[in-house]
């Protein structure tokens, strides 16, 4: 099982998603500090909200196998940079949530999730638990263990680390 980091604006829907994929009844709860569990990291938005508080989630993701950008469907801006997938070193997925939204716009989310580097991007709500069961099938199994030299070989074809690369001969 890889253990999965959540990070996102406040109200994006990361503790309730933590709730759904660990089976549990949803119920609001403000993340106050950072929560780690088993399988989940849950983070306060105001980490994702404020430039200062920001490095710290590169700080947290050493501790998770996945990282997730998570951003609700019906969000009017996103809060992350392009291509901020540089800052990690482990696979980056999007997660959209609240795709049940009446004001959901998932292929604006989709494209800004593409722009910060998200190599999936996973559609779901927890209120109806639509694509809850995909993304727990994707955190099933061992995390992928890279080399160095692994890492360097991806980098030289300019893919990201974390590029299945099987198409190019590597492994
Ligand atoms: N419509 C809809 N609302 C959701 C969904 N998930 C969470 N919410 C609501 O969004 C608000 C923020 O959720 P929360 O999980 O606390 O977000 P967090 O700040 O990112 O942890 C709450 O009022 C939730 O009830 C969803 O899948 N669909
Ligand atoms: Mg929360």
């Amino acid at each position: 099982m890889k253990k999965l980091f959540l990070m996102g604006r406040s109200e994006a829907g990361k503790t309730s998603l933590t709730q759904a994929l660990e089976g549990r009844a949803l119920h609001y709860h403000k993340t106050q500090y950072t929560n780690t569990g088993a399988g989940i990291i849950d983070s306060p938005g105001e980490y994702s909200e404020t430039k200062r508080c920001g490095l710290a989630l590169a700080c947290f993701s050493f501790e998770a196998d996945v990282l997730a950008l998570l951003m609700a469907a019906d969000e009017p801006f996103c809060v992350f940079e392009s291509n901020c997938q540089n800052f990690a070193n482990r696979p980056l997925i999007g997660i959209i949530t609240k795709i049940d939204s009446p004001f959901a716009n998932v292929p604006m989310v989709r494209s800004w999730m593409e722009n910060c580097g998200c190599e999936r991007i996973f559609e779901v709500s927890s209120f109806t638990g639509e694509g809850i069961q995909a993304l727990r099938e994707y955190l099933q199994g061992e995390p992928l263990r890279l080399t160095l030299e692994q890492a360097k070989a991806r980098q030289a074809l300019g893919l990201t680390d974390w590029a299945d690369a099987s198409a190019y001969g590597l492994v």
